[in-house]
């Protein structure tokens, strides 16, 4: 089983899923524990200032000796600062976001390290590749947080055909059927947030994760297409009062204004209702907090009945 898995080879790892570089969320701890479990844990830049995150870098290394990644935000103010710091900690593997790479292709590459920007078209995944990617993460609107706009049924399957290099599919992805329905549409591996944000090494809040447990088909929205930045988040009296003033007309500088320290008031104080739950669809899918070693044997082990299942409907 994925002996010939190019996704396992290019990131050394046993199971080609990659977990979301989820700002505030993904800290050592939970890299650490994606790594070990057999995936790619990865530590998110984002909201860390550069000595913090040169502390988590080195934190994962005391807590795994199995390869992680630092994903970098590059609407983030410390970008820059980052990439100076996963260049320093040698770190093997970098996650970009909510931009173009090309920078930190060029400073990283030539030191060896493997990167891999998240993506929400087909003329960004071309961009890339020339700039010198390693394999794209093709995320669906079905995600959390900050989106595009095209689905992962529609994206993955495009950004196949546009691109050599291993595309892994992001968005939508939770269990078991969504890995082989990636994998049908031409992916090569997943990347999984939310259902690792649920997890029990997670930081998150334990009312945060309660808000993903309970949530149903329609409870995330997205929020935030007036400033050009759309973002899913679980459904409450932030965003409410979000799209009321979207809807007002008010200014970009006072909705980013509005959302400021949102996202850390509900991950880290747990405020539910007046903070920013992001969260993908997939938050209508996860039942359970559960480490994330079983997350990933279940995703992986359990893709053979979906296989079977599928084939017996398909052939038989
Ligand atoms: O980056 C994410 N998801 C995020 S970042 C984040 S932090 C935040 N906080 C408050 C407001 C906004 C963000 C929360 N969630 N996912 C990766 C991602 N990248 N999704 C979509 C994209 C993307 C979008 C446009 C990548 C590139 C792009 O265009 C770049 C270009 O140059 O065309």
């Amino acid at each position: 089983m994925l002996q010939n898995n190019r996704v396992r080879k290019l990131l050394d790892i046993e199971y080609p899923i990659l977990q979301g570089g989820m700002a505030w969320v993904a800290d050592a701890e939970l890299a650490a524990a994606v790594s070990n479990g057999g995936g790619l844990g990865v530590i998110a830049a984002g909201s860390m200032p550069p000595d913090l995150l040169e502390q988590e870098i080195r934190k994962a290394k005391s807590l795994t000796d199995r390869p992680f990644g630092v994903n970098i935000m590059l609407l983030s103010p410390t970008a820059e600062d980052a990439v100076e710091v996963v260049a320093g900690e040698r770190v093997p593997v970098v996650t970009t976001g909510a931009g173009s790479p090309g920078k930190v292709i060029e400073r990283l590459k030539p030191l060896g390290t493997k990167i891999l920007p998240v993506i929400a078209s087909v003329a960004h995944a071309k961009r890339v590749a020339r700039q010198g990617a390693d394999a794209v993460i093709a995320e669906g609107m079905e995600a959390g947080g900050h989106i595009g706009e095209i689905t992962s049924m529609v994206l993955v399957p495009q950004i196949a055909d546009a691109v050599e290099m291993p595309v892994i599919a992001a968005g939508g992805i939770a269990d078991a059927r969504a890995v082989v329905a990636a994998f049908a549409l031409g992916a090569e591996g997943v990347q999984v947030g939310t259902r690792f944000a649920c997890c029990q090494e997670s930081r998150v809040h334990e009312a945060y994760k309660r808000e993903i447990i309970r949530a149903r088909d329609r409870s995330t929205v997205v929020t935030g297409r007036a400033t050009g930045h759309p973002v899913r988040c679980i459904q409450n009296k932030f965003t409410k009062e979000f799209e009321a003033l979207e809807q007002s007309g008010a200014a970009v500088t006072e909705l980013e204004k509005f959302g400021t320290g949102k996202l850390r008031a509900a991950v880290i104080d747990g405020d539910v209702e007046w903070g920013s739950v992001m969260a993908g669809q997939t938050a209508a899918l996860v039942q359970v907090v559960e480490p994330a070693q079983k997350i990933i044997r279940e995703m992986f082990g359990q893709s053979t009945e979906v296989l079977r299942s599928l084939e017996k409907n398909l052939f038989e």
